[in-house]
């Protein structure tokens, strides 16, 4: 590796990155170095197109072995009646659900990018919004919360087939119970898309949306600490709520069959199977009473985050988090959030630009910053260096154009960052 010089040198930038800045976009996390050591591994050399035992390749005996681990896990940890460990990426699961679920045209109902939604529910630059009708809901615009009766309006009058809640940018708790009264309402499934809090969820620190929704799709990479990929789960409640109907005329397969051929050959070929054994190692490391203490320490740390933002004057959406993420309103500081994510980091402190909810600001500039906790929380800091490091942001935030004080935050980062050490022995 060291030949490739100009390669190495690039990756070691990065670890130099991730050691001595503050990681604090809400999505991003730092795996266990087991993790790192199997998706750096020969698995990476495998096709395995076709699911354990029924492969479209030779020689795929101890891959089943890999995938069935995960699979087992991943349904243990979940406490889901199936689970998909194959889709790439959160996207591809959303995408594979959609095929499952829904005809090109039919109407599906999400939250509003702009609002805290995702890409894949409903924006107009992606597959989903050009392939469906999407219809968003927004949220209060005084409060910031998920406004229901909203959503109860809209589901009545547009009768979606697919009601999806979950988000990116959403700093509360998913309420799946309120949103079950509405798919009931209108005879609609319920997916969630809990990405960004299922380690949360997996730990038993944010409510279960189980039995509420009918199928659920997640990154693996967030709260929940694994490899970058996603997973599809089927609640045990499917069965009992729809019965043996299949979602689309025609295909009588049973309902993880079908999700299964959504996946493959609906929309992808070969698995990855490396990281298919990196999600199995998070999976096992999730499992463990550990992994609760971590959880509840990232919630902890967040509110903790939250509230010495507003005592130091800022502006919170929801007036604070129930999660691993905060979205701070910069609109009543002049700065945008394009100003404020480049000059913290500059100052060692990585964040990113998010639209607020009614943002007059398009989504290059913003009026806001979204920020969060899973990966110091991992490194081991706790709410003492939360007040810390929200009294940094203050102080670059509040300096914006202080070069001065942008190189002492700087200095204060990376002796912070000593005292926290990141991936010790690697390189
Ligand atoms: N890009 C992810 C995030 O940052 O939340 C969502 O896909």
């Amino acid at each position: 590796m060291k030949e490739d010089i100009k390669l190495f040198n690039a990756i070691t930038e990065e670890l130099n990155r991730e050691r001595n800045t503050l990681e604090m976009i809400a999505s991003e996390n730092f795996t266990s170095r087991n993790v790192l050591d199997v998706v750096g591994s020969i698995l990476t050399n495998k096709y395995a197109e076709g699911y354990p035992g029924k492969r479209y390749y030779g020689g795929c005996e101890a891959v089943d072995k890999v995938e069935n681990i995960a699979k087992q896990r991943c349904e243990e940890l979940f406490k889901a009646d199936h689970a998909n460990v194959q889709p790439h990426s959160g996207s591809q699961a959303n995408m594979a659900v959609f095929l499952t679920f829904l005809n090109p045209g039919d109407t599906v109902i999400g939250l509003n990018l702009a609002h805290g939604g995702h890409l894949t529910h409903g924006s107009k630059v992606n597959f989903s919004g050009q392939f469906y009708n999407f219809i968003s809901y927004n949220v209060d615009k005084e409060t910031g919360l998920v406004n229901f009766e909203e959503i109860m309006k809209l589901a009545k009058k547009h009768k979606p087939k697919l009601i999806i809640c979950g988000g990116s940018a959403y700093p509360r708790f998913i309420e799946f119970k309120e949103f079950r009264k509405i798919a009931d309402e209108v005879n609609s499934y319920l997916m969630a898309d809990i990405a960004h809090p299922s380690g949360l969820i997996a730990a038993g620190e944010h409510p279960s949306p189980w039995p509420y929704c009918d199928i659920v799709t997640s990154t693996t990479h967030k709260t929940l600490r694994g490899p970058r990929g996603g997973i599809i789960l089927l609640g045990n409640d499917f069965k009992n709520r729809w019965g043996i109907v299949a979602p689309k005329s025609g295909r009588v397969k049973n309902m993880s069959e079908l999700i299964d051929s959504s996946v493959m050959p609906g929309i992808q070929g070969g698995p990855l199977m490396h990281v298919i054994a990196g999600k199995a190692i998070a999976f096992k490391e999730a499992l463990q009473p550990e992994f609760k203490e971590y959880c509840k320490q990232i919630i902890s740390n967040a509110k903790t985050l939250a509230l010495t933002m507003k005592e130091l004057g800022y502006k919170l959406i929801t007036d604070g988090t129930d999660t691993h993420l905060i979205l701070i309103d910069l609109s009543d500081k002049k700065i945008t959030g394009r100003l404020a994510e480049s000059r913290l980091e500059d100052a060692g402190i990585t964040t990113n630009k998010n639209m607020i909810p009614y943002d007059q600001k398009s989504p290059f500039v913003t009026s806001g910053i979204r920020i969060g906790t899973p990966a110091l929380t991992s490194r081991g800091m706790k709410n003492q260096e939360m007040i810390f490091i929200a009294n940094l942001i203050d102080k670059v935030l509040s300096n914006i154009e202080n070069d001065k004080i942008i190189i002492d935050v700087k200095s204060d980062v990376k002796e912070l960052c000593s005292s926290f050490k990141l991936y010790e022995n690697l390189i």
